[in-house]
């Protein structure tokens, strides 16, 4: 089985915007703008729908970077599918709402501690601008037990 999730995040004069998440899955880690793809929406307007509803701001132009595909032991064959976008245009400026903080980071000192354990492997292939592909499994308390990331040309 595959859940559709969509994640993104705005980069700009060499910050990244992220932001708290207040409650639910995965609550006290910063994140980008995301959650899941309902039905009868594509990917892209899950993504404009939850950046909106948890940011305020309104997504003009989002270019698809990376799959992510993310299991857990205790679960296996529940396959968490988070498609990756950088949005590139948007208007508004970031409030704070009920799930999510907002908060600008300079890309050298990325918060890696207080974010999901995967993302400090693949954030690097992010930032570098490259298109990736990956796949993590998780163990106890959400650490890494494997992990495989592919740079390609196309997703
Ligand atoms: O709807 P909900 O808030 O539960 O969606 C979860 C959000 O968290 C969604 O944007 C996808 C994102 N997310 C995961 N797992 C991971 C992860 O390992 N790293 C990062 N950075 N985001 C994740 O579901």
């Amino acid at each position: 089985m595959k859940k559709l999730l969509t994640l993104s995040f705005i980069i700009e004069n060499n910050r990244i915007l992220l932001a708290m998440k207040k409650r639910g899955f995965g609550a006290g880690r910063y994140n980008g703008y995301g959650g899941k793809v309902e039905e009868g929406e594509t990917i892209e307007e899950g993504a404009k729908r939850e950046f909106r509803e948890e940011s305020g701001l309104e997504v003009k132009r989002m270019e698809k970077v990376g799959i992510h595909e993310f299991e857990f032991a205790h679960d296996r064959g529940n396959i968490l599918e988070v498609h990756v976008f950088h949005v590139t245009r948007y208007t508004g400026e970031a409030v704070e709402t009920e799930e999510m903080k907002p908060e600008w980071f300079r890309l050298d000192a990325i918060p890696f501690e207080n974010m999901w354990p995967d993302d400090v492997h693949w954030f690097p292939v992010f930032l570098d601008d490259k298109r990736f592909r990956t796949k993590f499994l998780f163990g106890e308390n959400d650490t890494v037990l494997e992990k495989d990331i592919q740079v390609v040309e196309q997703l």
